[in-house]
């Protein structure tokens, strides 16, 4: 007898084959060149979350590609790319970082591209605000540095539900414009200063209507059919774990979920899809804005690292602040993101360092902890016990097999993995594509 179909359902998971690639500090961890690697023998590469505050950077024959909206599978002439409705999108922007890269070699980038309905728009007046926002804060000694990309506001108008979407700018024009109007006058009874000349931010926005058109899809009927067609997908986080808006230093986070979940919400994917949480840490850390950062190094092993590393920011050129390698971190990241493998990027930057450590626990008020503590003024006060290990003085960018490093660098790799209890299946030496190891 037939098996019928509702016992077939039941009993039969769906394959899918979907794989996450998650900042596990606080950003900058390298996740455009992971993305890069995997994106080779993909079919799909989606953007979940933030928006244009990203910097994802690949270099491929010497030529630097810096990303901020566009997913950096981009360049896979084999694979689509997906910006989904959890990202917020300045269109401006968006426009002026596919000319950029055109001007690189970026080409039929209109044939691979597809764009959420559902993503909110971040516009000029949110971008203001965001400035104006960070201005009042540093005035009261408590500025976050943001990016200034109209993150927060952005997502602000998403909470409150007056935003406005892609979706609504291809719509009744006439909507658009009531609820453009409506969302410009809260701004600026809220900032007085605020300045928008209304009618030629409609005009220019009727422009990119017809612009934008072509690359809107549902998206979440797409990706739900190319997953059960047997496509590989490939999601590439936005920020970190520690920026995410509930599990990161809160206040000194970014506006949306840069851990796992932000993937579910942010394409519209079931968790029961998800195949692969790749967790990509730098060897060392850094942090970029304002905000608590217990192995800060405020010495010229900071300077080194930031110097060596060429630490600045990809979308506002600051100099990102530099520390040791924190497991206890990375601990409490996977428990939120479930890592299924980790990428150790930047091992080369410490080649030249006589000894590494590792932060492996912490104290609060002399007491060991066992728990991120929740409000930045605990982390801030919180103090790092350190494994020191030798360094191993001399270089890295070489190597291609684990079996290639120096035994005290072999020992910092196996140290992490120990503790973090993840394998590590990739270790990047170098800023190209071909620098990395890879683990089997
Ligand atoms: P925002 O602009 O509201 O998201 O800022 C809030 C906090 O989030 C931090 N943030 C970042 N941290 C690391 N890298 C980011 N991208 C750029 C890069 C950063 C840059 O790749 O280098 O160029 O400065 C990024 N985006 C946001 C931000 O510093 C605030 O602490
Ligand atoms: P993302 O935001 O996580 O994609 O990282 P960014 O692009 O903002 O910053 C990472 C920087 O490190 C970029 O300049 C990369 O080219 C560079 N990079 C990535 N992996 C390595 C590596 O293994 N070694 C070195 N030296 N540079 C790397
Ligand atoms: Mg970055």
């Amino acid at each position: 007898m037939a098996e019928s179909p509702r016992k077939k359902a039941r009993t039969e998971p769906q394959k899918s084959d979907v794989t996450v690639v998650l900042g596990a500090q606080w950003g900058d961890e390298g996740k455009g060149k992971v993305v890069d690697l995997l994106a080779s023998s993909v079919d799909v590469v989606c953007r979940c979350q933030g928006g244009n505050n990203a910097g994802h950077t690949v270099v491929v024959d010497g030529v630097e590609f810096d990303f901020h909206l566009l997913p950096s599978g981009i360049i896979q002439q084999n694979a689509k790319s997906v910006i989904g409705n959890g990202v917020v999108i300045h269109l401006p922007q968006f426009f002026d970082e596919i000319e950029k890269n055109e001007k690189k070699g970026l080409r039929n980038w209109e044939d691979r591209l597809i764009i959420s309905d559902r993503a909110h728009l971040v516009f000029d007046f949110h971008q203001a605000v965001d400035g104006l926002q960070e201005q009042e804060n540093h005035q009261k000694g408590q500025g976050l540095g943001t990016t200034k990309k109209g993150i927060g506001p952005t997502y602000s108008s998403k909470a409150t539900r007056n935003g406005i979407r892609v979706g609504d700018l291809l719509g009744d024009f006439e909507k658009f414009r009531e609820k453009f109007t409506a969302l410009v006058g809260m701004y600026s009874r809220m900032f007085p200063s605020l300045h928008v000349d209304i009618d030629d931010e409609l005009a220019r926005y009727e422009k990119y209507a017809s612009k934008i058109k072509p690359l809107v899809y549902d998206t979440v009927s797409f990706l739900d059919k190319a997953i059960r067609e047997g496509s590989k997908v490939l999601v590439e986080g936005a920020n970190a774990a520690m920026l995410d808006i509930d599990f990161g230093t809160y206040p000194y986070v970014t506006s949306s979920n840069c851990t796992v979940g932000g993937v579910c919400t942010g394409l519209g994917i079931s968790p029961m899809k998800i195949t692969e949480v790749i967790g990509v840490v730098k060897a060392y850390t850094t942090r970029v804005g304002d905000g608590p950062f217990p192995t800060e190094l405020k010495d010229n092993i900071g300077d080194l690292m930031q110097e060596r590393g060429a630490e600045i920011g990809v979308t506002t050129k600051r100099k990102r602040r530099c520390g040791w390698l924190d497991v206890f971190l990375l601990q409490y990241t996977n428990k939120i993101n479930g890592y299924t493998a980790l990428c150790v990027t930047k091992l080369d930057i410490l080649d030249t360092l006589k000894e590494v450590k590792l932060a492996v626990g912490y104290r609060l008020n002399g007491k060991k902890i066992n728990y991120m503590p929740s409000t930045a003024s605990d982390l801030s006060k919180v103090e790092c016990e350190y494994l020191t290990m030798p360094g191993w003085l001399s270089s890295t960018e070489d190597a291609r097999d684990f079996a290639d490093l120096p035994d005290n660098a072999k020992n910092y790799i196996n140290k992490i993995e120990e503790c973090v209890g993840v394998p590590i299946k990739w270790i990047g030496v170098g800023k190209g594509r071909e620098s990395i190891i890879k683990i089997n």
